[in-house]
């Protein structure tokens, strides 16, 4: 049997390393994110779980989120209080929803939650409306959004009730997977 050193070059290995980080070298990475962005409440040791939490206005500002058009959305559905103000475990909660690496169900889930702009469990219309108005960063006529949010209804409405429910929705983005291109980030 060969040892480990005739499978892989130590230079394969450090490809491998930069390009899938392990699970805790992204966490510490977050960690240390988070904690640039305020280093005067964030503490280093967090071992005694230090009721920490960073307000929108900081989250919003990282260059991850700060052009992205539902940054508020969000960051309000990763907050625990609904507000967009974040303890270090709804930053981590975002982030890993949020890389590359997440499965599709789970972004799908999401970014459901995301366009759901009225909290109500459901997509409707002005939902749609609001949320194509943010993808297409607002170069559509008010007529032409109308038309993509009937269309996208008229495809995605499985159950015929004239909104988008998650299964709906989860349906849809097979089809239609921009729907999901806002939400990832490369960390
Ligand atoms: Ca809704
Ligand atoms: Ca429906």
């Amino acid at each position: 049997m060969g040892n480990k050193q005739t499978i892989f070059t130590q230079e394969q290995l450090d490809a491998y390393q930069s390009q899938e980080p392990t699970r805790l070298s992204v966490c510490l990475r977050l960690f240390h994110r988070y904690r640039d962005l305020a280093p005067q409440l964030v503490p280093l040791d967090y071992s005694a779980k230090p009721a920490v939490t960073l307000p929108y206005e900081l989250i919003s500002s990282m260059p991850e989120l700060k052009d992205n058009p539902f940054r508020q959305r969000i960051a309000e559905v990763f907050s625990e209080h609904g507000d967009g103000n974040m303890t270090l475990d709804d930053f981590l909660d975002m982030f890993s929803v949020l890389s590359e690496m997440a499965p599709r169900d789970l972004k799908a889930y999401y970014a459901f939650k995301i366009y759901d702009f009225n909290n109500d469990d459901y997509i409707c219309k002005s939902d749609l409306a609001k949320t194509v108005n943010k993808l297409t960063r607002n170069e559509l006529t008010p007529e032409e959004v109308s038309l993509v949010c009937e269309k996208v209804i008229y495809e995605a409405d499985v159950d015929n009730d004239g909104k988008l429910s998650l299964a709906d929705f989860q349906h849809m983005i097979v089809r239609a997977p921009d729907f999901l291109s806002t939400f990832h980030i490369r960390i």
